[in-house]
């Protein structure tokens, strides 16, 4: 098998570092990994058959096609806002040009082919390509650098255009052999000509600069690579302001390579982060990985919720201040969680370290899958930790950022799973998945088992191995106890290495097996006290899913004012089922607040308030947070209160 991974050579993923990219880790090919069933295999098949359809369903029913037509001369008529409306056509491109890997579907590639012929129908003689200023606008070109979203439009074009490219097979030149390379590459030029007269513009809404490095990636253009290099260098000299929202909003307030903090619109500051660190990557720039290391360790250390969710603040969609995680009031959108797995991608290849694997894993199964409905066509912008009813679930939204996120970022899942080094293979997410790569010794194929989330055990099955020592690498999670692992059922030592990975390096034979085991009880969680909504509190965690109590119906018990217990044994485990989804159900008896027995109407006190229920209290049923609101209008808490002693 040849190799697939680098510029130019192309059948790979979002994400294709340059042979002689700074990177610990290499992904792994587009034919060199797959999802096999399991938890995300079949997500990835509700994606294609129920999500990818409704998505294009939308794009027409809420005028972004329309809006291209209007743009193509095809149509006449009102242009429908919001200003990027062609972003969430070029996403869904995105995941249908990745989903070709699991085959052509009809009406997918209809949609394709016809969309794309009117992308190059409306793109102006000088490559120039926006449906909403060729139509609503057309004085405003690049004149709006803080809200015009031409880049960022123009970002996710050049990302569908690539996901194409390395989804077809290798046929003439890297970005002519699909439909949308031409019509990408001819507005690159024009908005790198448009750069080049407007030395001022910065990019209000980041995107465009990891698109241009992964455009250079597969063309070998340098011009791509110096043009991102170009629009990161330009931020940090305060230029960018609109209505309320100052520099910081738009990571236009300090030099990115000077920045430590996380700060701003959150989706903007972590597509920045993921431009950064592949400018990083290719360039070899040492400032700019220190930025992004300390602005990681910014956002893990007191600016993440439990659930990986990020972007505390409705107002500005933003990062708030340190520890400002509140529980009902969180914003985290759904896109701020895909752009947070992106990055992390991003700096696990970087710097093979197991942290930014994890912070993905718990991003991806919790803050990320809350957003997208079970029943693959419902959807939640804004990720809270608490709600009191009334929150529900949307097909789609007027601002429709999330569900084509959730789209792409889905059907291109197998690529965040696993790398390679000349060693071997390391198992970054644990996920059943089947496997073939070459090594410089040979080949190495086989498959992972595993029922994992809700199971903590896993079997690599090898079905070709190199005939010289290779390291198979499994991440451990950090909160894995009685860790065992067996190679052709004899036990290894198990204890991960300092990287947190568990290293079994030998010369395999086809039919060799290792086995990862740990056990996955309930975790009880209790927050840094300056996590205010938290105080008091604990969650329930098992293995990498974060857990809520969810009351559904009007006739479930109030979960206001209730506190549960949490000592050993007080909290059972069950089968559950959750609409569509088998789950794993915590149980336990909880308690409430009384007014005690003065009847005392004034809540506060000089001593303890007392829980009023007797002591056995009542049931309450905790299921995974990514299945919450499929059930009609519920209440919802992730932090509870715990019954002291
Ligand atoms: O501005 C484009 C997208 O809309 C942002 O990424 C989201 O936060 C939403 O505001
Ligand atoms: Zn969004």
């Amino acid at each position: 098998m040849t190799s697939v991974r680098t510029g130019g050579a192309a059948v790979g993923g979002p994400v294709e570092p340059g042979a002689a990219a700074a990177v610990a880790l290499r992904p792994l090919g587009g034919e060199e990994v797959e999802l096999s069933g399991g938890f995300w295999g079949q997500r990835q098949l509700l994606n294609r058959e129920v999500t990818i359809p409704h998505g294009i369903a939308m794009l027409e029913e809420r005028g972004n096609i329309e809006n291209l037509r209007a743009a193509a001369g095809q149509a006449k008529g009102e242009y429908h806002e919001p200003k990027f409306m062609d972003s969430d056509v070029y996403k869904v491109l995105e995941a249908v040009a990745w989903e070709r890997r699991r085959g052509r579907e009809p009406d997918q590639e209809r949609f394709f082919s016809t969309t794309a012929g009117l992308l190059a129908a409306a793109q102006m003689p000088d490559g120039y390509l926006n449906s909403y200023f060729q139509v609503a606008e057309p004085e405003g070109r690049f004149r709006d650098p803080a809200m015009g979203h031409e880049l960022y439009c123009a970002g996710h074009l050049m990302q569908a255009a690539v996901a194409e490219a390395r989804s077809v097979p290798k046929v003439g030149g890297p970005l002519e052999r699909g439909l949308l390379g031409p019509v990408a590459g001819r507005l690159a030029r024009c908005v790198a000509t448009a750069m080049r007269d407007r030395p001022g513009f910065v990019p209000g809404h980041p995107e465009v600069e990891m698109a241009l490095v992964e455009m250079y990636r597969l063309s070998g253009t340098r011009r791509w690579l110096g043009l991102a290099k170009q629009l990161v260098g330009r931020r940090g000299r305060g230029r960018l302001e609109w209505g309320s929202f100052g520099p910081d909003y738009f990571q236009d307030d300090i030099e990115l390579e000077k920045a430590q903090e996380v700060r701003g619109h959150a989706v903007r500051a972590l597509y920045l982060l993921c431009g950064a660190t592949d400018l990083y990557m290719e360039t070899g720039r040492k400032e700019l990985l220190a930025s992004c290391l300390a602005q990681w360790d910014d956002m893990v250390a007191a600016k993440t919720y439990l659930t990986g969710g990020v972007g505390a603040r409705h107002e500005g969609e933003a990062f708030g201040a340190a520890f400002e995680l509140p529980a009902e009031g969180a914003y985290c959108e759904t896109c701020a969680a895909v752009a947070s797995i992106m990055w992390n991608w991003r700096m696990l290849l970087a710097t093979g370290e197991a942290r930014f694997a994890e912070l993905l894993e718990r991003t991806l199964y919790n803050g990320f899958l809350a957003g997208w409905g079970l029943d693959g066509r419902s959807f939640f912008y804004v990720n809270p930790l608490r709600s009191r009813g009334g929150a529900g679930r949307q097909p789609w939204y007027r601002c429709a950022c999330c569900p084509p996120n959730v789209m792409r970022l889905v059907a291109s899942l197998q690529h965040y799973v696993a790398t390679r080094t000349a060693e071997g293979l390391q198992l970054h997410q644990l996920m059943a998945c089947s496997f073939r790569l070459a090594l410089a010794g040979g080949s190495l194929a086989g498959r992972v088992e595993t029922a994992y989330p809700y199971e903590g055990e896993l079997r690599v099955v090898l079905d070709d191995a190199p005939p010289a020592p290779t390291d198979l690498a499994l991440r451990v999670p950090s909160w894995a106890k009685d860790v065992q692992a067996r190679a052709n059922g004899r036990p290894v030592p198990a204890e991960p290495a300092a990287d947190g990975y568990l290293h079994v390096r030998r010369q395999w034979q086809p039919g060799d097996e290792l086995a990862l085991s740990f056990g996955l009880s309930v975790r009880v969680t209790r927050a840094d006290p300056r996590i205010e909504d938290a105080t008091g509190c604990v969650a329930f965690e098992r293995g990498p899913l974060v857990y809520c109590f969810e009351q559904p119906g009007p006739a479930a018990p109030s979960l206001e004012g209730v506190a549960v217990p949490t000592q050993p044994g007080d909290v059972a485990e069950r089968h559950g089922q959750v609409g569509p989804e088998p789950t794993v159900e915590l149980v336990c008896r909880a308690r409430r607040w009384g007014t005690g027995p003065s009847g005392q109407r004034w809540p506060y006190y000089e001593t303890q308030p007392w829980l009023g229920t007797g002591p056995d209290g009542f049931e309450v049923v905790a299921i995974p947070y990514y299945t919450w609101a499929n059930r009609g209008p519920s209440q919802m808490r992730a932090w509870v209160p715990e019954v002291a002693g």
